[in-house]
C-alpha cells in the first residue's frame, strides 16, 4: 500500500498546488507539525500554501489512520519512498534524535528542503555531518530548518526585538531553565531514556531549547561553558510493554522487566557570552511541580526581560530608565497586531494563542523563506543548530572532565 499511495500523490501534484510536504514521524511532533502545516495557509497570507502530501510512519494501520485524521493525502510505512516523489519539495523529520541525520541527509541528497526536529542530532558527529550536507545542498538551492519552535512565541520574538533596539543596554545576565517533572521513577523506559536513540536526556531535549533561545534573544554566541553537572537520579525503569508514545508514557502497557536509563535526568551549567554577559542554565525532568516551565530572564544595564512558557502570551519587562518611583515589572500581553510579532495573524488583543500556534507560525515562516520572503523571525538552519549542538557538547565535556570548556575547542 505504501508505495502505491506515494506514487499517486506524486503524479497528481503540480507546483501551483502548493509546497509539497512529506512528514516522517506521526506521534507528538507529527501531530504538532500537521497542525502547523495545515494552519499556516489559513492564518497567514502566503505566496504558496503548504500541501500535506505524505505522512510516513512505521505501523501501516496507525499511519493510514493518522494521515486521514490529520489531513495528509497519502501514507507510507517506508520513509524512503518519499525521496523519489517529485511532488515532495520539503521533508519534515519528526522522529527520534538518532534518525535525524540519516533521514535529513538522504532527503537533501534527493533534492528536498528539510525541516528537522531538535536537537539537530543525537551526537555532535551526526550534527556536523548534517551541517556539512546542508552546506553542500545550499549550493543546489536547498534550504534547511530546525524546529526550535519557542523562537516563534510572540513574546520571545518580541524580547529579541527589544534587545536589538538596545533597550536593555549592555547585557549582564542570562538566567535560563527548562523544568519538567514527567521523568519521575514511574515513567517507563521510553526512547528518551536511551542514549543510543536520544543522545542525552534532559540536556539535548531541553537545554537545546534554552541555549537556542538565549542565542536568539541576546544575539550573542556562547564563548565558554563551565561548572556543569550531569546527574541521573533514576537509574532503572520498567520497560514499556508497547504502545504509548506520549512523553509521560501514558497509554502504554508496561512489562514486568526493567532496564537501565542511559541518559541524564538533569544537566546544569554556567556560561560566558561573546558580548561579555554571563549565564546559568538548567534542564531537568525531575523538577516536581514544574510541568513545562521554559523560562528565560535577561538583565541589562537599562532593564530586564522575563519569560515563562507556562504564561506564553506574556513578556515581563522592567524599565530601569524610569524614575525609581515608577519602576516595576510590567506585564506585556504580546497579542497586539502591528506591535507584536505574529500577533496580526491570529486573534484580537488578549485573545490568547497556545502551543500549536508556534508550529503554525514556524510553518508560515518556512513558506515565506522558501518564497524568498523575509520570515517574521529568523529560522535556525542546520549551521545555526550546529552551534547549539556545540554548546551542548561543551557542557557535557565540562561535566565529565570537571573543567571550563571554550566553545572554540568543540568542532
Ligand atoms: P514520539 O515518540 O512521540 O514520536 C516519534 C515518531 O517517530 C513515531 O511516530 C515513530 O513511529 C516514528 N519513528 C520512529 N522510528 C521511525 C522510523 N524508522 N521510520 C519512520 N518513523 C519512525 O516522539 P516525539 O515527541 O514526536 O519526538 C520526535 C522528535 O521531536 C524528537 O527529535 C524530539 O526531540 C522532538 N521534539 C521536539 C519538540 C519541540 O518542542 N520542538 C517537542 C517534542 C519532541
Ligand atoms: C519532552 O521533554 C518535550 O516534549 C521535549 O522533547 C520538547 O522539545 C519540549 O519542547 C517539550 O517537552
Amino acid at each position: 500500500m505504501a508505495k502505491k499511495k506515494a506514487r499517486a500523490a506524486g503524479t497528481t501534484a503540480r507546483a501551483s498546488d502548493g509546497i509539497g510536504i512529506a512528514l516522517i514521524g506521526t506521534k507528538f511532533m507529527g501531530r504538532a507539525h500537521s497542525t502547523g502545516w495545515a494552519g499556516a495557509g489559513r492564518f497567514f497570507d502566503l505566496p504558496r500554501r503548504p500541501r500535506l502530501l505524505l505522512a510516513a510512519g512505521r505501523d501501516e494501520r496507525e499511519t493510514a489512520t493518522f494521515a486521514r485524521r490529520w489531513g495528509w493525502e497519502g501514507a507510507t510505512t517506508d520513509w524512503r519512498t518519499i525521496l523519489a516523489d517529485d511532488a515532495v519539495e520539503l521533508v519534515d523529520v519528526a522522529t527520534p534524535n538518532n534518525l535525524h541525520a540519516e533521514m535529513s541527509i538522504a532527503a537533501l541528497e534527493a533534492g528536498k528542503h528539510v525541516a528537522c526536529e531538535k536537537p539537530l542530532a543525537a551526537t555532535l558527529d551526526q550534527a556536523r555531518s548534517m551541517a556539512i550536507a546542508a552546506k553542500a545542498a545550499a549550493r543546489r538551492g536547498l534550504r534547511t530548518y530546525v524546529w526550535f519552535n519557542y523562537r516563534r512565541c510572540p513574546a520571545i520574538a518580541f524580547a529579541r526585538r527589544i534587545v536589538r533596539e538596545g533597550r536593555l543596554g549592555r547585557l549582564f545576565h542570562v538566567r535560563a531553565s527548562y523544568l519538567q517533572d514527567w521523568g519521575r521513577a514511574g515513567t517507563p523506559l521510553l526512547w528518551r531514556f536511551d542514549a543510543k536513540v536520544a543522545g542525552s536526556g534532559a540536556h539535548g531535549d531541553l537545554n537545546a531549547h534554552i541555549i537556542d533561545m538565549a542565542r536568539f534573544v541576546t544575539g550573542e554566541e556562547f564563548s565558554e561553558v563551565s561548572g556543569a553537572i550531569e546527574k541521573t537520579f533514576v537509574a532503572e525503569r520498567d520497560l514499556p510493554g508497547g504502545g504509548g508514545g506520549a512523553i509521560s508514557g501514558k497509554g502504554g502497557a508496561r512489562s514486568s522487566r526493567r532496564g537501565r536509563s542511559t541518559v541524564d535526568d538533569c544537566v546544569l551549567f554556567l556560561a560566558r557570552f561573546s558580548g561579555g554577559a554571563v549565564g546559568t542554565f538548567e534542564a531537568t525532568r525531575l523538577a516536581t511541580g514544574n510541568q513545562n516551565r521554559n523560562q528565560i530572564e535577561v538583565n541589562g544595564e537599562k532593564g530586564s526581560l522575563r519569560f515563562d512558557f507556562e504564561r506564553m502570551n506574556e513578556l515581563l519587562w522592567w524599565d530601569d530608565t524610569l524614575p525609581s518611583a515608577l519602576r516595576g515589572w510590567s506585564r506585556i500581553m504580546c497579542t497586539n497586531a502591528g506591535d507584536h510579532p505574529y500577533a496580526a495573524a491570529y486573534w484580537p488583543p488578549a485573545h490568547l494563542i497556545g502551543y500549536e500556534h508556534g508550529f503554525v507560525s514556524e510553518c508560515a515562516d518556512i513558506a515565506l523563506d522558501l518564497a524568498g520572503r523575509e520570515p517574521v523571525a529568523p529560522i535556525p538552519d542546520f549551521a545555526d543548530a550546529y552551534e547549539t549542538q556545540r554548546v551542548l557538547e561543551a557542557a557535557i565535556r565540562s561535566a565529565r572532565e570537571r573543567r571550563p570548556v571554550a566553545i572554540r575547542e568543540v568542532r
